[in-house]
């Protein structure tokens, strides 16, 4: 990208499983494109493109699992190479604002903090998959593993759990707190949202701190309030 080209807007969302990342990227993406007038993608990892939505069927399916936690941690990373050469990148530099559903800190969490993947080898991961490229803003949807699993569960029921949703409350209490940590190591990009409320809650959250951080994209509107059930 040329210094004089437009530069995007790169927003990703993380947190363990049901935290409500799918559901809110819909809500900031309507609301960035009213309120800006902006072009918002809303994309997701594994996947975004269909050479990364092919490695993901086959991620969620358990197949690279029985290599370990490095092989995955490379699947991953393939994907990612490709979502971010043919999606990602080319949409930044229309300057579009870009809404990822989990990006480079999943594999920090999952693969790394819960799979047990050296912190060494995740960094020179990142180095070789991201080349430089950061999201602007990190939001951290945090909420107990049961209040998420629960949720999954309801929303997939008579389903087999997925290879991530199958593994222990111990490993996703690991990444609970990988996320946190994250979160602490880098304040200027993460924001932690607390995801344990109704979604109309969860959404004022959200929209109070991206009005917060850049308020030429969303300007501050009045608190949201949960509908009755
Ligand atoms: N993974 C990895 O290991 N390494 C990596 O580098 C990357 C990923 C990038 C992707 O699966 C898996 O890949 C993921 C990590 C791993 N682990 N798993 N499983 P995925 O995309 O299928 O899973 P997910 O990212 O966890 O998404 P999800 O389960 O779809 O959850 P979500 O998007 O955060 O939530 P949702 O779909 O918006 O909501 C879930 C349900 O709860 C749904 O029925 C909603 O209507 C309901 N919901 C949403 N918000 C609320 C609130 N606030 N209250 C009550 N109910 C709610």
């Amino acid at each position: 990208m040329s210094s004089d080209a437009p530069r995007g807007v790169f927003i990703t969302f993380e947190g363990g499983e049901g935290a409500g990342k799918s559901t809110q990227i819909a809500r900031l993406a309507e609301a960035l494109r009213l309120a800006s007038g902006r072009e918002v993608v809303a994309t997701r990892e594994p996947g975004g493109t269909k050479r990364a939505e092919e490695l993901r069927a086959a991620l969620l399916r358990g197949v690279a699992k029985p290599y370990g936690p490095f092989a995955e941690a490379l699947m991953f990373a393939a994907a990612r190479i490709d979502h971010i050469e043919n999606l990602i990148s080319p949409a930044l530099a229309r300057g579009a604002i870009v809404l990822c559903d989990r990006f480079s800190d999943s594999t920090r969490a999952y693969q790394g903090a819960a799979g047990g993947l050296e912190p060494g080898l995740i960094a020179s991961l990142e180095r070789v998959t991201l080349e430089g490229l950061r999201p602007d803003l990190t939001l951290i949807l945090d909420l107990p593993p049961e209040a998420g699993l629960a949720r999954a569960q309801r929303r997939g029921e008579g389903e087999p759990a997925d290879r991530f949703e199958a593994e222990s409350m111990r490993f996703h209490e690991r990444l609970r707190a990988a996320f946190r940590a994250i979160a602490e190591a880098e304040p200027d990009r993460c924001r932690v949202i607390d995801a344990d409320l109704g979604p109309d809650s969860v959404e004022a959250r959200i929209r109070e701190t991206v009005s917060a951080w850049r308020p030429d994209l969303l300007p501050r509107t009045g608190e949201g309030h949960d509908h009755a059930a």
